[in-house]
C-alpha cells in the first residue's frame, strides 16, 4: 500500500543547496520521490538571529509506516552531521513530515499534520508548488487558500540552474 507524504527540507549552514541535494539523495529507496518544489531563500522564522535557510518541499510515494519514516529521515540527518540543535536554531538540514495521507497523528514523537505550517510562508509557498489542492486534514482548507493567509512577500525563488 503507497502513502502519499510531503516532506519539507530546510538547511542554513554550510553549503546549504548541497545539503538539500544530498538529503533528497539519502533518502530510503523505499521513499520515491515525485515532485520536488523550486527552492526558496527565505529569512529565519520564530528564532531570528541565524542566517537564511533554503527551504523546499518535496511530494512522494512511500509504504514506509509513520515511524519508520521519520526514523529514515533523522538517520539522514544524524548522518549529515547534524547536531541536536537548539529549537528553531540554525541547522545543517531539517526534514520535517508536513502530511501522511489524510492521517492526523499526535504521538510522542510524531505529530502530523506538522504543527503551525499553516501560518509558515516558508512551508506553504514550496508546498503549494507540488501540492497547491491538497486539503489540510485538521483545518479542511485547501493549500493554495491557506497561502493566501500568510505573508510570502520575503520568500524568494532561487534562480533556476
Ligand atoms: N525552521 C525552523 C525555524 N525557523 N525559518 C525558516 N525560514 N526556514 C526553516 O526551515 C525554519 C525556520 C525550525 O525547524
Ligand atoms: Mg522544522
Ligand atoms: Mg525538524
Amino acid at each position: 500500500m503507497n502513502h502519499t507524504v510531503y516532506i519539507a527540507l530546510g538547511s542554513n549552514l554550510g553549503r546549504r543547496l548541497d545539503n538539500l541535494r544530498a538529503a533528497i539523495g539519502s533518502m530510503s529507496p523505499a521513499i520515491q520521490v515525485l515532485r520536488e518544489s523550486k527552492i526558496y531563500e527565505t529569512p529565519p522564522w520564530g528564532y531570528e538571529d541565524q542566517p537564511a535557510f533554503l527551504n523546499m518541499v518535496v511530494k512522494a510515494e512511500t509504504k514506509l509506516e509513520p515511524e519508520p519514516l521519520l526514523k529514515n529521515l533523522k538517520q539522514i540527518e544524524a548522518g549529515m552531521g547534524r547536531e541536536n540543535s537548539v529549537h528553531w536554531g540554525p541547522r545543517l538540514i531539517d526534514l520535517d513530515i508536513l502530511f501522511y495521507d489524510e492521517l492526523v497523528l499526535e504521538s510522542d514523537p510524531l505529530v502530523i499534520p506538522h504543527p503551525n505550517l499553516h501560518e509558515r510562508a516558508f512551508v506553504l509557498v514550496p508546498l503549494a508548488d507540488v501540492g497547491a489542492n491538497f486539503v489540510h486534514p485538521v483545518l479542511e482548507t485547501r493549500i493554495d487558500k491557506l497561502l493566501q493567509t500568510v505573508d510570502a512577500s520575503d520568500i524568494h525563488p532561487l534562480p533556476e540552474l
